[in-house]
């Protein structure tokens, strides 16, 4: 191992990093400045020596990965990004020829529009690879990274042809070790044998409250060490030598993912090192210069770089991720000559873009009474879609069996640490891990799904959140959707899942009705390329609309539309549903009819795809002068305001569920037909009380 120690320019380049993080927290007057100036040195070797990437090309396919897990450190990655020049590149993939992050940007950390925001945050400044902040999220992430790095080689690596081995690196502190989900997702790196997959965990025994001893005292290396994890230690951070060490057992071990725990002082040489003072607050004028001085620094100079600083980053990590991209493209080229049809793969998949044919062998389900479940009819369009598609893959979180997300065709197996070839995961229970991993598989540009439970969203849901909030395409898949799955009772009886999933800004959650909306629904879905979507499946048998009598499931596309109509007439009444309700609205309207009331049932499968819809259309479906209007959900009401108005009912759920069959649940919560129609004439009632009156 030939291990070379540092000389003069690196000790300045780290001294440039640290007082780059110093003047940019000093100038917004927030931030973290401790973390960044205790793991300066290990960030700085990590880019210059080991990690494969060009800056020139940041979204570069088999580039390493460097994760900042400890998001409130964010101003040690404005610094990277801006001292190796990573250029900036847009939602077309195009490399736009500015840096991504200026000085001016770092002289405006944390302000409005400054590429250098608060936390790391992915699509907003290019070299950032996943949004952190909330800790154990990146760590978390880097694991579907990895696994995606493993799967992609395994398919498209072949004799003389590596495109695929993208190592992944985390960089992580004592929150993100405490966080469950770390716990959740290194068991699973562990078992998948994840080797090219190395956090480096930075233990300054100080997090906010104080320091560790306060509540976090166990070995966390033994704990590593159990899960099956090559671990390795490093006493000093400043020990460059020794950090340089850990890097190459990592890159030596070949069959487990690494920690490499790194003893680091928080604060290094500022006058609040080694206390929780170097959290949150600046280090103050006075504060600036001493740690200036301390770190041989000219104490009033302000964002400086001196000469030689940007060379020498282009010299090493720049120099070094050219070289490789270079050997990558050239490599790249000559496999499509040998491999076309793998190589055309690989360029639809960095696009998100679909082959040809994907939604082919979609079946279309003939109207059926008895119907069947929208999970069942889901496993059935997912499987005739993912055997067109062959990097959406995925798992559940030990439901398969209940949530029908098994891919089953031939070659689909299990992606294990013998075999990454298939294309079914098991995360095991292990909710957040697997939406998380999910997250790291999108972020690589495959299309990941991952299934659970309904009423288990909740466990996921800091993962499904932030797969919002970086706009990528992972697919949620939820069963078991309401008080509909009977027995099991109110633990597993979601009722206000579904209004905190639509409160998600740019969450995509679809509720279909029938099996032919399930299939419209992922005729909606697989095409996104910067949505994530969640499907809010049933349990329990639905009936298959008879379409020749109602309209097209193909209205699902515009996320509501108006599936019976009330005969040639206006409204009198409009019933709304979603799911299973909407056969129930059905239902009433048969009732109302016979009464001579004319009501219209539109089924609403997302409403986020409605609300984008032009005003002309949603007036369509929801005419604003019937204001006799019914919302049906077997869940909160708390969103169906806005859709029935002030003279509008909804028939929802104001409590926990309980445990009994589906049939007596029904009657007890309100709803049958019978109670549905009621409603409805009640509203008619009270619309025709005056409001409604002609002037
Ligand atoms: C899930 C989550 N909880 C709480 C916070 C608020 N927070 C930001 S930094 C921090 C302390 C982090 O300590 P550590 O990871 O040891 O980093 P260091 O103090 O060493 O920089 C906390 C609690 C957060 N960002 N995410
Ligand atoms: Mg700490």
């Amino acid at each position: 191992m030939a291990t070379t120690t540092t000389t003069e320019l690196d000790e300045l380049c780290i001294a440039t990093i640290r007082t780059l993080c110093i003047d940019a927290i000093q100038a917004a007057n927030s931030g973290h400045p401790g973390t960044p100036i205790g793991i300066a040195p290990l960030t700085y070797l990590l880019w210059q020596r080991f990690l494969r990437f060009d800056p020139a090309d940041p979204i570069w396919p088999n580039r390493d990965r460097y994760v900042l897990s400890s998001g409130h450190a964010s101003a040690l990655l404005w610094s990277m990004l801006h001292l190796t020049r990573v250029q900036a590149v847009d939602s077309d993939y195009e490399i736009l020829g500015r840096p991504a992050v200026l000085l001016e940007d770092l002289r405006r950390f944390r302000q409005l529009d400054s590429r250098a925001p608060g936390h790391p945050e992915y699509r907003w400044t290019s070299g950032v690879e996943t949004t952190t902040g909330p800790l154990g999220a990146g760590v978390a992430t880097s694991v579907g990274m990895a696994v995606a790095s493993r799967w992609l080689g395994t398919r498209y690596n072949r004799d003389g042809y590596t495109l695929f081995d993208f190592d992944v690196y985390a960089q992580a502190g004592d929150g993100c070790m405490m966080e469950g989900v770390a716990s959740e997702a290194a068991s699973f790196a562990a078992y998948q044998g994840l080797s090219n997959l190395c956090w480096i965990y930075d233990s300054n025994r100080v997090t906010i409250e104080g320091h560790t001893d306060i509540t976090f005292t166990e070995d966390v290396a033994a704990r590593f060490t159990a899960y099956g994890w090559n671990v390795t230690s490093v006493p000093d951070a400043n020990d460059v030598e020794e950090v340089e060490r850990a890097f190459h057992d990592f890159k030596a071990e070949h069959s487990r993912p690494t920690l490499i725990v790194v003893h680091s002082h928080i604060g290094y040489g500022t006058p609040v090192e080694d206390s929780p003072k170097a959290h949150g607050e600046p280090l103050g004028p006075e504060g600036v210069k001493a740690t200036k001085r301390f770190l041989g620094w000219p104490e009033d100079a302000e964002f400086l770089v001196p000469d030689g600083v940007y060379e020498h980053f282009a010299d090493g990590v720049g120099a070094r991720g050219r070289q490789a991209h270079e050997a990558w493209e050239a490599t790249l080229e000559e496999y499509r000559a040998s491999h076309p049809g793998l190589a055309e793969e690989i360029e639809q998949m960095q696009r998100r873009e679909l082959p040809d044919g994907w939604d082919a062998e979609i079946p279309t389900f003939p109207a059926d009474a008895k119907g069947v479940a929208t999970r069942d009819s889901s496993g059935q369009v997912l499987n005739a879609v993912a055997r067109r598609v062959p990097w959406l893959l995925g798992g559940a979180a030990d439901l398969a069996p209940s949530t029908k997300t098994r891919l089953t065709f031939d070659g689909a197996g299990d992606v294990g640490p013998d075999d990454g070839s298939g294309r079914n995961f098991h995360f095991g229970i292990r909710e957040h891990a697997a939406a998380s991993i999910a997250n790291g598989m999108a972020v690589s540009k495959l299309r990941p799904f991952w299934s659970s439970f309904l009423i288990f969203s909740d466990y996921a849901r800091g993962a499904i959140r932030l797969s919002a909030l970086m706009e990528i395409p992972v697919i949620h898949i939820f069963s078991h959707d309401s008080i509909g799955l009977g027995e099991d009772g109110p633990t597993h009886q979601p009722v206000e899942q579904l209004a905190s999933l639509r409160a998600i800004p740019g969450l995509l959650v679809f509720r279909p009705a029938d099996a032919n909306e399930v299939a419209e629904t992922w005729r909606c879905v697989m095409p996104l390329q910067h949505d994530p979507a969640v499907l809010v499946l049933s349990r329990q048998a639905l009936p298959t609309f008879d379409r020749s009598a109602l309209a097209p499931a193909s209205g699902v596309a515009r996320g509501a539309y108006v599936l019976a109509d009330a005969g040639s007439g206006a409204p009198d009444v409009i019933l709304i549903a979603t799911g299973s309700e909407v056969a129930l609205a059905l239902g009433a309207r048969d009732q109302l009819a016979a009464e001579g009331i004319m009501a219209r049932v539109v089924s609403m499968p997302c409403s986020e795809l409605f609300d984008r819809q032009p005003p002309a259309y949603r007036d369509e479906v929801l005419p604003p002068r019937v204001m006799a209007r019914v919302a049906i959900e077997q869940a909160s009401t708390l969103s169906w305001h806005r859709y029935v108005g002030d003279d509008g009912a909804i028939v929802g759920m104001h409590t926990f569920g309980a445990s009994a069959p589906l049939k007596e649940l029904v009657t007890k919560f309100g709803f049958t037909p019978d109670a549905v129609a009621d409603v409805a004439r009640e509203r008619l009632v009270a619309a025709g009380s005056g409001r409604e009156e002609a002037p």
